[in-house]
């Protein structure tokens, strides 16, 4: 049986700070609408995609910015997008900020999930490597505050049975690490979907400023390759209140090879053919995970300090 679907990575253009959840939502479905008339199946979205990039901002009262948050999934703002998904029989990829009041505890997770083509929700990450800093730093043009607004996820890297095949997910700063792709790769994942939202000025490092793109890719690209798998990868992109974000969402073959990448930095389809057999091309290989890998010596990767 094939096990080939045509994908899309929607990139979003920006959102206003006082763009509403309904105006956001309806740019997804309409993108959903295209994808849909190309034959697509799988469409993954950006991370925190329902609002502006809200840790730019500091808020004195934590809790202000709780407004940025969804309290449950689906809601009324987002169940267009399941609806969609049960109409069109998509599958897709939702990055928001989560607002988990279980158990009595208040948690606020960067999180993603995996809806199939029935609308309900089959996977759930929560995001783990949190860039930026606490606290308030004036001498920023602007914040990265992810580690002040979130609390590390707890969901592990987990590989889900979707799409015929296996789906793994992760968010932004998740895709410059190695560990994310081999902790997915080990899992079996055929697929990894992410979304981001990169500013093309970083602060602490300014100098690498001219490399944002080119550290995007790379970094992606090397993980699938390592890991034989596909990488379909969303981007917010565009100028967010006054501050430019890169575009460059894509999709990546198990070979490393970018197959398709956005021309743009507004709302934009980015297609192609996934065919999730070809992973073997790399694991059955070069990679071939349990010919050639030699974990004995891997500890200090793993050993908590
Ligand atoms: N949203 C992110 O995680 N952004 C980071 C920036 C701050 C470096 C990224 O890795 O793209």
């Amino acid at each position: 049986m094939s096990r080939t679907l045509l994908a899309a990575a929607a990139q979003l253009g920006p959102i206003a700070r006082d763009e509403p959840r309904a105006s956001a939502v309806a740019r997804m479905v309409s993108l959903m609408l295209e994808a849909h008339g190309h034959g697509a199946s799988f469409i993954v979205f950006p991370e925190l995609a329902l609002t502006t990039f809200f840790p730019r901002w500091h808020f004195d009262n934590p809790r202000d910015v709780d407004v940025f948050f969804e309290t449950e999934m689906p809601n009324a703002a987002t169940e267009p997008l399941f609806e969609a998904a049960r109409e069109l029989k998509m599958s897709l990829y939702l990055g928001y900020a989560e607002l988990d009041q279980r158990g009595g505890e208040t948690r606020h997770f960067n999180t993603s999930i995996l809806v199939d083509q029935t609308g309900a929700i089959v996977g759930k990450y929560r995001k783990i490597h949190l860039p930026g800093h606490h606290n308030h730093e004036p001498w920023r043009p602007f914040q990265h505050l992810e580690k002040r607004y979130f609390d590390v996820g707890d969901t592990g890297f987990e590989v889900f049975e979707a799409l015929g095949g296996k789906i793994g997910m992760c968010l932004c700063n998740d895709r410059r690490w190695p560990e994310t792709y081999r902790v997915l790769g080990l899992g079996g994942a055929e697929l990894v979907a992410l979304g981001y939202n990169t500013p093309r000025h970083y602060p602490p490092a300014p100098e690498h400023d001219h490399l944002q793109d080119f550290h995007n890719h790379l970094s992606m690209q090397a993980g699938a390759y390592a890991n034989g798998c596909w990488v379909i990868a969303s981007a917010k992109a565009g100028v967010e209140e006054g501050c430019d974000l890169i575009g460059g969402s894509c999709i990546i073959a198990p070979t490393g090879e970018l197959v398709a990448t956005a021309q743009g930095v507004g709302d934009e389809l980015v297609l192609a053919e996934v065919d999730l057999d070809r992973c073997r091309e790399i694991r059955e290989n070069i990679f071939n995970f349990d010919l050639h890998r030699q974990p004995q010596f891997y500890g200090p990767i793993c050993r908590v300090a």
